[in-house]
């Protein structure tokens, strides 16, 4: 038989095998062979070489969008393909993503260096603006990062920032957090994990992703839809105080029946959290009117 050839550009993936007698690790004629610093950068990059995936998270995560996203996050991201950039081989820029998103729903990104505390995160939802990280995750290990990355934000969170019902919630979230006390900034970030980052809803008798901690990691979203983890009816009086880890999987999630019922919940929730006054978004001026 013909032995095997790559037939797509994806499959030089697959055409790995290295050839290493000239190598400086191995050929003690290379004039590196006695310079260990050489020696190491060669290695790391090499490393970096090697571990090289074309397109592989995007992909992977593509495959599984039909069966285990939510549909409107489906409907968005063939609008971001088209418009924004969207592709296996690029990552758009942020100031275009977020003009896009500005013209939706009025949300727009504002670029931010790392992990923030959940009390300014939030308070900048509370304005339509989504602190974004810039950075990508190493490529070691593609499926997942510890911190947010812009892989993350950009295949997770924008497409459901598009969203108006969405996008209103999320705003929600951030007015709800203005002038909280502590416990109850936790548990706004509490519900803000449950949902923005892993939530689950129900769409014609099936259970679909709609939160960006799921639909920006393959393993974490086809573990998700599986029968693996518990899954629990959405209700912030519970939710609001239930655990959480950031390992890899989660072993629960919370489950919506709609994004309409989310918000009802949600906002009667919201009622109960104490603040000093209650207060208004004015998007004429931008900025936050204490009623
Ligand atoms: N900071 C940044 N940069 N991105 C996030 O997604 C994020 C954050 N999430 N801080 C917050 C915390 C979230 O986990 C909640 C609100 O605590
Ligand atoms: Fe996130």
């Amino acid at each position: 038989a013909e032995s095997w050839y790559p037939r797509h550009i994806s499959e030089l993936d697959n055409c790995t095998h290295l050839v290493t007698k000239f190598e400086p690790e191995l050929d003690s004629d290379h004039p590196g062979f006695t310079d260990k610093k050489y020696r190491e950068r060669r290695k790391q990059i090499a490393d970096i070489a090697f571990e090289y995936k074309q397109g592989h998270v995007y992909k992977e995560l593509k495959l599984l969008f039909p069966t285990h996203a939510c549909k409107e996050h489906i409907d968005v991201f063939q609008v971001l393909e088209k418009e924004c950039g969207y592709s296996p081989t690029n990552i758009p820029q942020l100031e275009d993503v977020s003009n896009f998103l500005k013209k939706k729903t009025g949300f727009q990104l504002r670029p931010v260096s790392g992990l923030l505390s959940a009390r300014d995160f939030l308070a900048s939802l509370a304005f339509r603006v989504f602190q974004c990280t810039q950075y990508v995750r190493h490529g070691s290990k593609p499926d997942h990062s510890p911190e947010p990355d812009c892989i993350h934000e950009l295949l997770g969170h924008v497409p459901m920032l598009a969203i108006p019902k969405f996008a209103q919630f999320s705003q929600e979230l951030g007015l709800a957090s203005l002038g909280a006390s502590d416990a109850d900034i936790e548990k706004i970030a509490t519900l803000y994990w449950f949902t923005v980052e892993f939530g689950l809803c129900k769409q014609n008798g099936e259970v679909r992703a709609y939160g960006a901690g799921a639909l920006s990691s393959y393993g974490e979203l086809r573990h998700a839809i599986s029968d693996a983890p518990k899954k629990l009816p959405f209700n912030p009086y519970t939710t609001a105080v239930q655990e959480y880890t950031d390992e890899d999987l989660q072993p629960l999630y919370f489950i919506v029946e709609s994004f309409d019922d989310m918000m009802q919940k949600m906002r009667e929730f919201a009622e109960t959290i104490r603040r000093p006054r209650p207060v208004r978004y004015d998007p004429y001026t931008q900025s936050i009117q204490i009623l």
